[in-house]
């Protein structure tokens, strides 16, 4: 398994190159142009920049979250066609720095989805926290304004773009008419095209989950389930065609069994975001430490089940709490990620010395 750690970018993160360094075993960055819009073919100067950064502190960029898919590829637009093009343009870019896995998800306008950004633990950190009643029966446009609006430190968050709340009540119409299974033949069409691309590039395409695993503002949404993962492995039956294991946004649902999803398409998994969540009954959950203990998923078994199949993918932290004062883009300080990251090293190394 390959250690890596989510970087915003210089002038764009809280943590320092400098400070991950300094973090056990982190091998390389997981990084994006994260002004560049959806859609758009990255420029090579910019590719560059980030490449020399990262040289300096001997880190690979191995790992991009995300490029991200323009609407008119979710819905399925003649318009697609010029995207999907950028798309081929940029995977061929990238595979000149060395990439070899590129995260996405094709979650119709939202992404991941929270209502608060800074709940409070008992612990006296905070949290990102979802709340169930907060995202029924309210206006989508309302809804994220109220979210972004906690973000003080106004930094970028990927799936909250201005443009993207702008576009809000235009892309909700577009969406009127498209079902679950128009998603599923776009999302196809997608792999049809860029998985041959990527194969040739030497890059491994891995969706992310739909983050929570289940619909949202009557939007369809496809990778929330086992059922659903084999399905969208058989669309393109190919390993470039593969899985960013997430497990905060798979274990958001309860009857999702993440070890058993890992030990049957482990050859599959090209990444894995690892982090804990604790769910309660009413369909609320907070985001946790990465104990075991702390949240619902059983972290402790999603390490032994990657272990036991020798993953040798790559693996970031995730998410984490804010805590010990840290101001920070929510979810991504540096204490809690860096914690999280010994935390699997720690289960990792035992189950080693336990063969
Ligand atoms: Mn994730």
């Amino acid at each position: 398994m390959k250690m890596t750690f989510r970087w915003y970018g210089e002038g764009n993160d809280t943590v320092s190159l400098t400070q991950i360094k300094q973090i056990p075993g982190v091998e390389g960055l997981v990084w994006s142009l994260h002004d560049e819009a959806a859609g758009a073919e990255w420029p090579m100067d910019k590719i560059l920049a980030v490449k020399k950064a990262a040289d300096e502190y001997g880190f690979n960029l191995d790992v991009v979250e995300s490029v991200n898919i323009h609407e008119d590829i979710k819905l399925g637009l003649p318009s697609r066609e010029t995207y999907i093009e950028n798309y081929i343009k940029t995977l061929a870019k990238l595979q000149t720095v060395g990439v070899k896995v590129v995260c996405y998800n094709f979650m119709p306008v939202f992404d991941w989805t929270r209502t608060d950004l800074f709940h409070p633990l008992p612990d006296g950190s905070t949290a990102l926290y979802y709340e169930r009643k907060k995202v029924m029966g309210i206006d989508p446009k309302a809804f994220l304004e109220d979210v972004v609006k906690q973000d003080k430190a106004g930094l970028t968050m990927p799936g909250w773009e201005p443009e993207r709340l702008s576009r809000i009540k235009e892309l909700f119409d577009a969406y009127k008419d498209v079902t679950e299974e128009m998603l599923w033949s776009n999302l196809q069409y997608f792999l049809e095209r860029i998985i041959p691309a990527a194969e040739q590039y030497g890059i491994k395409m891995a969706i992310h989950p739909d983050d929570p695993a289940w619909p949202i503002f009557g939007l369809p949404r496809l990778i929330i389930n086992k059922t659903n993962v084999e399905r969208f492995l058989k669309l393109v039956d190919r390993p470039a065609n593969g899985l960013t294991l997430c497990t905060g946004s798979l274990g958001t649902s309860a009857a999702n069994d993440i070890p058993d999803i890992i030990r049957t398409y482990g050859d599959r998994i090209h990444f894995t975001h690892i982090r804990n969540l604790k769910r309660f009954d009413n369909g609320d959950f907070t985001e946790s430490s990465h104990k075991t203990s702390d949240g619902s998923i059983d972290i402790a078994e999603v390490v032994r089940a990657y272990h036991d199949i020798g993953f040798t993918g790559y693996c970031r932290p995730d998410h984490g709490r804010h805590i010990w004062g840290e101001e920070c883009r929510p979810g991504y300080g540096l204490y809690d990620r860096a914690l999280g990251i010994m935390y699997i090293w720690g289960l990792w190394d035992a189950y080693n010395n336990s063969k």
